[in-house]
């Protein structure tokens, strides 16, 4: 599956890229989601280079999806590089403070620059990023309210949307595909955390990717959540244990492979098979 090249529509790309630079156009600073299981994926160096002087902040999001050493290792990851990265996890309460306070620690130069002059103005922000990383879903955790619609599938959110929020307007946007991918391993990742259209992907190689993938990461993780034994098999071999232990057969014997791909990525994509970074200490 050559995933590197998959959507990557030049055309596409140019357009969104455009509208973000509108967008921060708009904006005093950018607040970039990225996904936790796999942030080097998620991230965005065009647009990064277009925002080295401006208020950025990248924050790690779904961070109850990962360990706790494999967090601190990407965050020591981007801060070599002189990046700040903001843990989180919106989906827990008040697990977003951090963020709204590394964000106005970031913009507190324009506040007081502001205060100075007198003037009273709400400051903007835009909230970026692939899509299905939580940008909506921490926008509502920030807001304490369901003012963004989410869902668990790319492209919940279609145009763009302001949000009110304590002296703030942040903007929701809909999720944007970096526009390079670095190598077919980042697409594939894209793939597994759900970045991509789901409808444009063969779910039975996705799901015979992930488990290879898994078997370098942490197979004890197939054993514990299916009861089969990985050792010594090969990766079609433990794809169809999968689809015997899940009960995923057709008639005539022969192996479900698209109901059971469908049922392991989405075990991964809702936390079920425990805590995994696709892009952690052990990967890289
Ligand atoms: N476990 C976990 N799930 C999260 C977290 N944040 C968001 N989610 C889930 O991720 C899915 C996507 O969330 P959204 O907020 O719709 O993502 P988005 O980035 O706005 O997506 P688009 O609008 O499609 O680009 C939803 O099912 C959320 O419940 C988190 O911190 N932890
Ligand atoms: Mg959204």
């Amino acid at each position: 599956m050559d995933l590197q090249h998959i959507q990557w529509f030049p055309g596409h790309m140019t357009k969104a890229m455009r509208m973000m630079e509108e967008n921060i156009k708009l904006c005093d600073g950018v607040i970039f989601v990225l996904d936790a299981r796999a942030p080097f994926a998620c991230r965005n160096k065009v647009l990064e280079s277009k925002l080295a002087n401006r208020p950025f902040l990248y924050v790690l999001n779904k961070c109850d999806l990962i360990s706790e050493s494999d967090k601190d290792y990407i965050v020591s990851v981007f801060a070599k590089e002189g990046i700040k990265v903001v843990p989180t996890a919106s989906t827990i309460p008040g697990g977003s403070k951090n963020v709204f306070n590394a964000f106005k620690g970031l913009l507190s130069e324009k506040i007081e620059r502001n205060k100075a002059k007198g003037i009273n103005k709400t400051l903007r922000a835009m909230v970026a990023g692939v899509p299905n990383t939580g940008k909506s879903t921490l926008i509502n955790a920030l807001c304490g309210k369901k003012a963004t619609m989410v869902g668990d599938k790319a492209g919940v959110t279609r145009g763009k949307q302001w949000v009110r929020l304590d002296g703030f307007e942040l903007l929701d946007t809909p999720g944007t595909m970096p526009p390079s991918i670095e190598n077919n391993l980042h697409g594939l990742h894209l793939a597994f955390i759900g970045g991509l259209n789901d409808n444009i992907l063969d779910v039975s190689d996705l799901c015979f990717y992930f488990i290879e993938e898994l078997l370098k990461i942490n197979p004890q993780v197939l054993t514990t959540r299916y009861g089969i034994e990985t050792k010594d098999k090969t990766t079609l071999e433990i794809y169809e244990s999968i689809c015997v232990r899940m009960g995923c057969l057709v008639r005539g014997g022969d192996y479900d492979y698209e109901r059971c791909g469908k049922a392991v990525i989405d075990d991964f994509r809702k936390g079920r098979l425990g805590k995994i970074c696709l892009e952690g200490k052990v990967t890289l």
